[in-house]
């Protein structure tokens, strides 16, 4: 029977490879049911999902409450474009202007979308308040960012495979060393930096947590500079690191904050930009937009995925179990772990063994073994499971990674 149901996933896999790019190379497990930090594969074993969509779904699998709405809105007007007003963008923008505490919100999709945003509004800003040359304005960058795919935001990546031969790239970027204030002080003497785009914690580099102070030392000094502060918390927000947004443990106020992912609970693309008036009505009346932008069927899912990470204290819970993820894996002394690192439920280890394919083949043995993660660059996995994960799911887990682990020996 094991043969048999064997065959029946790579006949899945078989299918899409066949049919679909190959632009992935995923863990040979096929999903077909979520429900909370679980989902199903098509052979019925179930798994702790410990990816989380790549932290769209801090909410967890298919929550109630938000496919109810996703359900509910579905069925009532998905799509009016922007070319004629609908009853819920206005809710939805005060709703979460209020929640974050700016003036406006620019509504988008997928996360690229709200980080190019992000980049043309503190560019227009660059021209129209602060008097840069146009077509000088810089945007300082971080080394090893990830902030998308598109072909300018791959114009500033620093990872090869990201990049390369999908040329000639955009200019207007200066890559600084990623946790440098040095590098940071020297870059902003340039006037024509209008913006330091940040990853609070880089999630894509393996969970890099910046020393204490980083984030709050590089606001102060863009202030002082008169550059505007943009803070990627697209995987980092909405929760995750055990605060709403990363930037809360150090109290700084981004000027433009770019939301995603788990803006929607991993149901539908939906991202954001805030920032103040004085950024944000610089894009007059046909100088940005999208189809999907901002459709009805978004702003009832966005409001539901974000009143429900209050109303279940899923930063509380990030925070709290987070921590004691941490604990509990340093507390294995394993010799394969070579470094536990992390904030609230964003965390990551690094394996240390001499064979290369290490962080794979222990991915595969905690598959076997009822928990699916990815490695992120060789050697580091993330562990990202949903925000409602409870204290002895957590100890469930840390028995799978240590009885796993022993593959490695
Ligand atoms: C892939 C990475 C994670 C992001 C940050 C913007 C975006 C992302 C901080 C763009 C998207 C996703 C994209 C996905 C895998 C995943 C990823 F490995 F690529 F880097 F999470 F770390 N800013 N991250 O993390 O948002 O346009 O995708 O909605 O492209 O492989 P998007």
């Amino acid at each position: 029977m094991e043969t048999l149901l064997q065959t029946l996933t790579d006949q899945f896999i078989e299918r899409e490879e066949k049919y679909n790019a190959h632009n992935y190379h995923p863990l040979p497990v096929v999903l077909e049911k979520g429900e909370g930090v679980f989902v199903w594969d098509v052979e019925g074993k179930k798994y702790f999902d410990f990816l989380s969509g790549y932290s769209a779904i801090n909410q967890g699998h298919c929550h109630p409450k938000i496919i109810d709405a996703l359900i509910g809105q579905a069925q009532k007007l998905t799509l009016t474009s922007r070319a004629f007003h609908s009853n819920l963008l206005g809710e939805y923008a005060e709703y979460i202007t209020r929640f974050f505490g700016y003036d406006k919100v620019l509504p988008m999709n997928t996360g690229v979308e709200a980080v190019e945003t992000a980049i043309k509004l503190a560019r227009k800003w660059g021209y129209v308040n602060k008097g840069i040359q146009e077509n000088k304005a810089v945007i300082l960058v971080c080394s090893e960012n990830f902030h998308g795919r598109t072909v300018n935001v791959i114009s500033f990546s620093t990872d090869d495979s990201s990049k390369n031969g999908f040329g000639p790239f955009n200019e207007g970027y200066k890559t600084i060393h990623y946790n440098d204030i040095h590098a940071l002080a020297d870059a902003l003497k340039d006037k024509n930096v209008c913006g330091f785009l940040v990853e609070p914690i880089q999630g894509e580099a393996g969970v890099v947590v910046p020393d204490a102070g980083y984030l709050k030392t590089c606001y102060e000094m863009c202030k002082a500079a008169n550059v505007l502060f943009i803070a990627d918390e697209i995987q980092t927000g909405l929760a995750r690191t055990g605060k709403m947004l990363a930037c809360d443990h150090e109290d700084v106020k981004p000027d433009i904050l770019i939301l995603g992912k788990a803006l929607s609970g991993g149901t539908l693309p939906i991202s954001a930009v805030l920032c103040s008036d004085e950024i944000m009505l610089n894009i007059k009346p046909g100088e940005h937009g999208s189809t999907y932008g901002g459709n009805p069927l978004a702003c009832k899912v966005a409001m539901v995925s974000l009143q429900v990470l209050k109303d279940e204290h899923m930063c509380e819970n990030a925070e709290t179990l987070g921590q004691y993820f941490r604990e509990r894996l340093t507390a294995l002394q394993s010799p394969f772990i070579g470094l536990v690192r992390g904030k609230g439920l964003l965390n990551a280890i690094i394996i240390k063994h001499p064979k290369k394919e290490a962080a794979w083949d222990l991915c595969i043995e905690m598959m076997h073994n009822g928990l699916i993660a990815k490695p992120t660059h060789g050697d580091k996995i993330r562990f990202a499971p949903p925000l409602v994960i409870t204290k002895s799911q957590i100890d469930e887990c840390v028995t799978i990674i240590s009885k796993s682990l022993q593959i490695l020996a």
